[in-house]
This record gives structure tokens, sequence and C-alpha cells, in this order.
């Protein structure tokens, strides 16, 4: 390891030490990371063990998008630790990788071995209709950097479990999937943005979770990405694009997603 790389990873392994002390909780099994509209569906998980601000961790910034509180909630899913990120950093921020990053190695350093990645996004699928939760089943990394530090060759293939979309169908076989392309933002894409995307191979778009995915199978997590399609992209429908629009799906789709969430965390 590198020196950059060892001091990111003991910074994880401080946040994780102090986690534990103010959750009551020595190890988490499982770590939740939420997007743009996803919180109802958590707020149907079940009740909190304890709740704490991401600023009482080292190495956490302050929340910085309406709609997303910087807080991280411990809770009990059927016999399951799940250790839950109310917001996340986003690299539009300007804070750096490692801040986007953060907390998934505090995630692995607290003991998880999965994390459940989900972000509100554009879809592109003529198919799919905003409020509808999407598997991702790879992704397209358009920001140009990599949270990994020096020559360390993390291998992609099958980065997001083909194992946990396979329990997800299960559950719901109405549930399709697509590749999430991450772009900087914080801009919205223009429509011959959303063209390009459509040629390389996208279906959702997005401004998050390609970064964290890329720190999570480093650290040995098991991935699980699940976006909510809460807008049709740029161009696509003719309307333009708001962040009002973002919560109200999240709040319509609430329900199927908190019924998603509720029966996969027991059975990854
Ligand atoms: I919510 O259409 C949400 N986040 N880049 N494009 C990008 N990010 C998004 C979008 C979108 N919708």
């Amino acid at each position: 390891m590198n020196d950059t790389a060892s001091s990111t990873a003991d910074l994880a392994r401080q946040a994780a030490e102090k986690l534990a002390e103010l959750t009551g909780v020595e190890r988490h099994d499982i770590a939740l990371v939420l997007g743009s509209g996803w919180l109802p569906a958590v707020d149907a998980l079940g009740e909190a063990t304890a709740e704490i601000s991401t600023t009482d961790l080292p190495g956490f910034h302050a929340a910085g998008v309406v709609g997303h509180s910087g807080r991280i909630r411990s809770l009990e899913v059927a016999g399951r630790r799940i250790l839950v990120f109310l917001s996340r950093t986003h690299f539009y921020e300007g804070k750096g990788v490692a801040a986007v990053v953060h907390p998934v190695r505090t995630a692995a350093a607290a003991g998880c071995r999965a994390i459940v990645l989900t972000n509100g996004c554009g879809g592109l699928k003529e198919t799919f209709e905003p409020g509808q939760p999407v598997l991702i089943s790879d992704h397209i990394n358009l920001t140009a950097t990599s949270p990994i530090e020096g020559a360390n060759f993390v291998d992609l293939t099958d980065l997001y479990s083909p194992r946990l979309r396979e329990l997800c169908r299960e559950i719901d076989p109405t549930l399709d999937e697509g590749v999430y392309v991450q772009f900087p933002g914080p801009h919205y894409e223009t429509p011959a943005e959303i063209g390009m995307v459509r040629a390389i191979g996208g279906h959702l778009v997005g401004m998050s979770t390609t970064l964290e995915a890329i720190a999570a199978r480093e650290a040995g997590l098991e991935v699980l990405g699940i976006s909510l399609v809460t807008n049709l992209a740029a161009g696509i429908s003719g309307e333009p694009l708001n962040h009002e629009e973002v919560l109200e799906a999240g709040k319509a789709a609430a329900s199927r997603m908190g019924d998603l969430l509720g029966q996969i965390v027991p059975r990854i």
C-alpha cells in the first residue's frame, strides 16, 4: 500500500471504531447507501437502534444536497446489523474521490461483507418509467478518475454481484436491469450526451455509485446496485429536468422499494 492508500485506510478504521462506540454495535454486516428518493424506502425497513451524524465520525464532511441528510443509521433486520448512510458525498462537491468513497471504506472497516448502493437517476430505455427501480448490471465511469491509488489493478468483472441480482429477481421477477453511466455533474446531460450514452451502451445516467462500487470491490465487499429511475434522461420526454421531480418519484415508489429492500437484506 502506498502512503495515500494507507492513510485513507487508517481514517476508515478510525471512523469504524468511533461508529462502534457511538452505535453500541461492535460489527455491522451489511451497508446501505441511500440515493435521491430512497429515504422513504429505508424508513419502511424498521426502527433505528441508533442514529448518528456523519460529522461525529473522522473523515466525513457535512451533507450538501437538499433531500439528503448527513446521518448514519444502525438497525437490525432479521438478525443482521445494517448500517445505513442516509446521504453520500458526491464527486461534484469537489471534496475529492477519497471523500466520496470514505463511507464505503468505513463500512468495510466496520465489518460489512456486502453493500447496497442505491441512487436516483435518469433512464434511457423506452420501457422505463419514473418511480421504477432497476438493477445495475454494470457501469461506465465517465468521471475520468478512480478511488484507487497506485499500481493496484483491481478486477471489475462481475462488479455488480450476479448472485445478489438473481436474488432480487427471485423476490421481484419484474425487475429490469441496465448499465449505469456516471457523469461528473452537477449539471444534467444535454440531449446530445444522452445520445452518446445510448451509443456506448448505457441505460441509466447519474452522478454517483461507480466510484463507490470500485472502492467496495477493492475492499472485498459484495456489491448490489439499484437505481431508482426518477426521470427520463434529457431530451426523451421533451420536459426540463428538476430535483423536485426526483424527490416526488421517491415518495411515490417508496413502498415498492421498501418491500424490495426488506426482503433482500435478510437474504444477502
Ligand atoms: I435523480 O437525468 C437524477 N440524477 N446525470 N442525469 C444525471 N443524474 C441524475 C439524473 C439525470 N437524474
